[in-house]
């Protein structure tokens, strides 16, 4: 009589193999609310540049968080407003088109104040246009009056369509883990889509004429901000110790290049000091960079030069 064959003792982990997922996760929101932030948080290091100054961010970034269960490929977007010149609709458009090959959005706000007419065009476009899930993000809850939690709250449910919602604090960590959960429960089974230690699939040359913008925007105000783009010239691995890197600063104006350059070089040398030790950090090696300021008028509204640096 033919025998059933003995049932060898019970392994949970063959029983259910555990589930990986891997997906894409969108970024998105008005100028200023903190997506950066939270991209940087999430990945664990500095793959997108962040300032108190709007319209930081010009281009989408790609950051990778690589767990055991999961490959979460997050995309940082420029901030979504009205835009007045061809650098600033290409950086609308670049974000909004973003939004076709997600699995998920997250929609940053700031949750501090009442909706702007930028968040209500954003929700406009996400509700029509958006078929994955679109989760919430209040952010900078860390600056919320507690009296006007509720009139808050509410009135951005009443703009935007989402499957879930959450109240964080990016520069505080705040419920971001929990934001991180509803995110990765979102994401299609499958395997990681990149190496896992990669964390950003931004060329070095680009992340440090980045650097040298983000410092840029740390030490300037009011329009000088918005008329700067950084673009590398050089870049050479002149020995496994040092790296030359130059890089040129564009402004659109005589008087932006004096401010750029300070009393004697004094802008300019702190500058370059301060993004000279992050591309240092990165590289793990010593990088000679030097730093050359011109003036191209109007830069933001020429085609070519835009294509020339990239925005495009
Ligand atoms: N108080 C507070 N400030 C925050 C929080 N998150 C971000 N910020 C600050 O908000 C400012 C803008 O942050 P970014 O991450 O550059 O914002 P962004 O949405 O990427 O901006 P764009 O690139 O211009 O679209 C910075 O000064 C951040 O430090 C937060 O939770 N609380
Ligand atoms: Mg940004």
């Amino acid at each position: 009589m033919p025998r059933r064959k003995q049932e060898s003792p019970k392994d949970p982990s063959a029983e259910s193999p555990p589930v990986h997922r891997a997906g894409f996760c969108a970024i998105v929101g008005r100028p200023n609310v903190g997506k950066s932030t939270l991209l940087n948080l999430y990945v664990g290091a500095k793959v997108t540049i962040v300032s108190d100054k709007p319209q930081t961010t010009r281009r989408v970034v790609r950051g990778i968080l690589t767990r055991p269960d999961a490959q979460i490929v997050f995309v940082d977007t420029p901030g979504i407003h009205r835009p007045i010149h061809p650098l600033g609709k290409f950086m609308v458009r670049s974000a909004a088109d973003t939004l076709d090959d997600v699995d998920v959005v997250v929609f940053v706000v700031d949750g501090s104040k009442m909706p702007t007419r930028e968040d209500e065009d954003i929700a406009e476009m996400l509700n029509d246009r958006v078929r994955v899930p679109v989760l919430l993000a209040l952010n900078k809850v860390d600056l919320l009056k507690r009296d006007a939690i509720g009139e808050i709250t509410q009135a951005f449910f009443d703009l935007v369509e989402h499957e879930d919602w959450m109240r964080i604090s990016a520069t505080k960590k705040d419920n971001t883990d929990k934001l991180l959960e509803m995110i990765l429960t979102r994401l299609p089974e499958g395997p990681a889509l990149f190496p896992e230690d990669e964390i950003t699939d931004t060329p070095m040359q680009f992340l440090a004429a980045e650097l040298v913008r983000e410092q840029l925007l740390i030490n300037t105000r009011q329009e000088i901000p918005h008329s700067i783009a950084v673009q590398v010239d050089e870049w050479e691995e002149r020995s496994a110790q040092l790296t030359y890197v130059s890089a040129t600063i564009w402004v659109e104006k005589d008087s932006q290049k004096a401010i750029v350059i300070g009393e004697r070089g004094s802008m300019l040398k702190k500058v370059g000091q301060a993004a000279r030790k992050e591309i240092e950090a990165w590289l793990g090696h010593q990088v000679y960079l030097e730093l050359i300021v011109k003036v191209r008028q109007q830069w933001r509204r020429d085609d070519r030069m835009l294509r020339e640096l990239g925005y495009e």
